[in-house]
């Protein structure tokens, strides 16, 4: 059964794909899989690689290279998904790229339903690097997850037993923000002020300091870049400006 899938899941366009059996997801800070679907067995859980978008100093360029992963990401997720419902007799859930995400003040560091990162080690696609980014062997850090749970019983993969961060630190020391100093955890807030600089905190801010100024003051305001870029990451969704700690890491860049 496991080739079947592995195979579908290849002709997709995916790069690798890899499954784990629920007992081997261990991601302590995430809810309880079986919150999400209580007769889920296994994770299916495929990556793609991104491609040089990543490297462009202009933030369009590589945002919109993101999307277009996303898109991918998206109906891919969904075919998988309908495949196991249809043609091997079981139950599936697609699990999101990134968002939808309980963004709320009860979640401030938005753990999301599922960790990818853990769920990706556990299904024999890489171990986790300084950048607590998950390397994957022949691709390295720069690679996206996504995964469908089943209720297919489906045993783990090989675990990545190799240790493949080098401890170099250039990421720690290329990130702008240095949310990486801490080793073994990411700082949520300065990472998000530089790789998000038009999220949620830039909209509160924008709107506290809207209420607190003059009717004069107020429609200056509308008149920003601040403005402007909330108002078009209001449609698009997370948009990020920053990729250093992805696309400095000098593992296993040259498998395209
Ligand atoms: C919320 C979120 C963020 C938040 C918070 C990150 C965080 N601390 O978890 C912010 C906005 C800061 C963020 C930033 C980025 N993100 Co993000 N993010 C997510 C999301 C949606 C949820 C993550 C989550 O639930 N975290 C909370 C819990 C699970 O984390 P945790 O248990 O506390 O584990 C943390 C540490 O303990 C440590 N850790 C845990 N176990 C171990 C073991 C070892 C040995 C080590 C060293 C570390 C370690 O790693 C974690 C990082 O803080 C996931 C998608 C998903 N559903 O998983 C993408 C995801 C993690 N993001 C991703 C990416 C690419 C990014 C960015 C590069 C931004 C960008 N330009 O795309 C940066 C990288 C930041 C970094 N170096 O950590 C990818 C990572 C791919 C990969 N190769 O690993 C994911 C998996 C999306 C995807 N579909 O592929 N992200």
């Amino acid at each position: 059964m496991k080739d079947k899938i592995r195979k579908f899941v290849l002709e997709q366009g995916l790069d690798d794909v890899g499954f784990a059996a629920v007992s081997d997801y261990k991601s302590p800070q995430s809810p309880k899989i079986e919150t999400l679907f209580p007769e889920v067995k296994s994770i299916v859980v495929a990556c793609i690689k991104e491609m040089s978008h990543v490297d462009s100093p202009n933030p369009q360029i590589a945002m919109n290279g993101r999307l277009d992963v996303m898109e991918f990401v998206r109906s891919s997720n969904y075919k998988i998904a309908r495949f196991l419902e249809k043609e091997c007799g079981a139950r599936a859930m697609s699990v999101p790229l990134s968002y939808p995400l309980e963004i709320s003040p009860d979640n401030p560091r938005s753990v999301a339903d599922v960790s990818l990162r853990h769920a990706a080690v556990a299904a024999g696609l890489g171990v986790f690097g300084r950048h607590n980014l998950v390397i994957h062997p022949r691709l390295g850090p720069r690679v996206l997850f996504m995964a469908v749970l089943t209720d297919l019983p489906l045993s783990s993969d090989s675990k990545v037993e190799e240790e493949l961060c080098t401890q170099c630190n250039i990421c720690v020391e290329c990130c702008p923000a240095s949310a990486l100093d801490v080793e073994g955890q990411t700082d949520f807030g300065k990472c998000l002020k530089v790789s998000q600089p038009y999220g949620l905190a830039k909209i509160i801010e924008f709107w506290l300091k809207w209420a607190d100024t003059s009717p004069q003051e107020q429609k200056n305001m509308l008149f920003t870049k601040d403005f402007f870029m909330t108002y078009q990451a209001s449609f698009i969704g997370f948009q990020y400006f920053c990729f250093k700690c992805y696309n400095s890491c000098p593992v296993g860049g040259s498998d395209k």
